[in-house]
């Protein structure tokens, strides 16, 4: 069956959706009920904490954007800073 929901994280008006990858990461967790865990985005370690719906850098937690599961159809900028034509 597809996938209904995506996860997204906020940018300055509005959500990108993660990239194919990431997403089954953070899917995998929310699943398994594991409340955060790291994750290497674009060279980066981001902490993803399910408990405060947010990402960090693991090397600067003020680099913090908040996070979000919705529907696939949710209105979106485009995909991990691909934007939408
Ligand atoms: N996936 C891909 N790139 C990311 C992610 C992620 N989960 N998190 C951060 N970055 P920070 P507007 C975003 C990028 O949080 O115009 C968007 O994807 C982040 O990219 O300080 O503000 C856009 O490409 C940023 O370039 O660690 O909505 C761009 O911002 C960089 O990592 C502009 O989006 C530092 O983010």
């Amino acid at each position: 069956t597809p996938e209904r929901y995506a996860w997204f994280y906020e940018g300055r008006n509005g959500w990108w959706q993660y990239d194919e990858r990431t997403n089954h990461e953070i899917e995998d967790g929310y699943r398994s009920k594991k409340r955060s865990f790291e994750l290497l985005i674009a060279g980066y370690v981001y902490i993803i904490d399910l408990d405060n719906m947010s990402q960090m850098r693991r090397s600067d937690p003020s680099r913090r954007r908040r996070i979000k599961r919705d529907l696939l159809t949710a209105t979106k900028k485009g995909i991990a800073g691909l934007k939408i034509p």
